[in-house]
């Protein structure tokens, strides 16, 4: 009873006010002409809004740490700091045109529980983490989540060092200025102990709203497979070259990407495939194009079409007969997850309890809390947006969900920190 009853203390001393006025103010950062925000991963925006994070933090005594490949970590201390922390959050990065609460949200409502905890006056035995994961969205640099992926030991980051952003510039150097911004971080290793992990996120699908719920208790997440297709012909005259002497990587491009298309095609709708990246070069009207690069990215709630639809595409790209080289490379790959059953009940009790309009949930969007749920136990906690728009400059919020879906995490996150 002890934990309920500081649950609700804690729920009850959530700022609605507050907590919406730091999302906006992290909003101005990155912040775009349509409203939304450009806050790519290591970049200058991304570096203004990990120094708002760190300055609210130690306005309020809390512990700031961070790792190698730029992972930000707050602690709340508690009674025993020998204990293995509770940890929270999301991540700061966000899609090239991306919107003011995809990650931000989590990492946000994580602050403000560790606040609504200062005014209620609670300590609890473990300390509690906020974390903002680092490259979660994977549009500057592939693979995505790669700062959750090498916490976790799924992912060696290093392997990825060399890439390169269109401008360029390499992961390695891009991650080097960040970490070059705060050369006073106490440094965390990757992998250390955490008791148990939630993330606050908005559902970027349209179920919630549709059903005028408040929070969505997040019980799987669909698989992810993502790729990268490499093309390379041969540069040449466009009106002197005859087809039999081309090896034009535009036309191989136009070919296995009428296969791939094929092969996606979905009767159920269940499975989400996205070339949602194209690279051409020279890119000049009148030579043939020799090199092209384009993505893959699928997703499917059943492992086994996955693996299936996988082997397919490698057959299309093994079965490619032309006179260009393509090669295929699995980028990112994160598995169908089912959440801890524990903590998925632990949270549908704080929602009830708060008294909130709430839901079991599936996420179609991908999540650190996958890479996480290796660690530890682990669960999310969803709340609506407009029209389930999402990974665009229109995504919305409300404050009252906002508040609402904090409210059932500051008690989850109190629940987990006095066991
Ligand atoms: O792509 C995703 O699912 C996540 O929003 N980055
Ligand atoms: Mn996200
Ligand atoms: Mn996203
Ligand atoms: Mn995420």
């Amino acid at each position: 009873m002890r934990n309920d009853h500081q649950a609700a203390r804690a729920a009850a001393a959530v700022d609605e006010n507050r907590l919406w006025a730091t999302l906006m103010q992290l909003a101005e950062i990155g912040a775009t002409a349509k409203g939304g925000v450009r806050r790519l991963a290591y970049s200058a925006e991304d570096i203004a809004a990990r120094k708002l994070l760190i300055a609210e933090a130690r306005d309020r005594g809390y512990v700031v740490l961070g790792d190698a490949i730029g992972n930000l970590f707050i602690r709340r201390p508690g009674r025993r700091d020998d204990l293995a922390p509770v940890m929270t959050g999301s991540h700061l990065d966000s899609q090239p045109t991306g919107g003011r609460f995809d990650g931000a949200y989590g990492v946000i409502a994580g602050l403000e529980a560790l606040r609504a905890l200062d005014d209620a006056g609670l300590e609890t035995l473990r300390p509690i983490d906020v974390v903002a994961w680092a490259n979660e969205e994977g549009s500057r640099f592939q693979p995505g989540t790669l700062g959750s992926g090498a916490f976790a030991g799924i992912v060696d980051w290093r392997a990825f060092a060399k890439a390169t952003d269109s401008d360029g510039t390499t992961l390695a150097d891009a991650l080097a200025a960040c970490l070059a911004a705060f050369p006073d971080l106490r440094r965390a290793g990757f992998g250390y102990p955490i008791h148990a992990y939630l993330e606050a996120h908005i559902e970027q699908g349209p179920i919630l709203e549709a059903e005028a719920m408040e929070v969505g208790i997040v019980e799987a997440v669909q698989g992810l497979r993502g790729f990268s297709i490499d093309i390379e012909g041969m540069e040449a005259h466009a009106g002197t070259t005859p087809e039999r002497d081309r090896r034009d990587a535009m036309t191989a491009a136009i070919g296995l990407m009428g296969q791939l298309r094929a092969i996606a095609a979905d009767p159920e709708d269940r499975l989400r495939f996205t070339i949602g990246r194209f690279d051409l070069y020279p890119n000049s009207p009148n030579t043939t194009p020799s090199r092209v690069h384009f993505s893959i990215d699928m997703r499917h709630p059943e492992e086994t079409r996955l693996d299936r639809l996988s082997a397919e595409i490698e057959a299309i790209v093994a079965g490619y007969a032309g006179p260009c080289r393509v090669a295929l490379a699995v980028d990112h790959r994160l598995p169908c997850l089912t959440f801890t059953p524990r903590i998925v009940d632990l949270i549908r009790e704080s929602a009830a309890e708060s008294g909130c309009r709430h839901r079991d949930i599936y996420s179609g969007a991908s999540h650190d809390a996958v890479n996480i749920a290796k660690l530890c136990p682990a669960g999310m906690i969803f709340v609506p947006c407009r029209d389930g728009i999402s990974h665009n400059e229109a995504e919305s919020a409300t404050p009252e969900h906002a508040a609402a879906g904090t409210r059932v995490l500051a008690a989850s996150l109190v629940k987990l920190a006095n066991e």
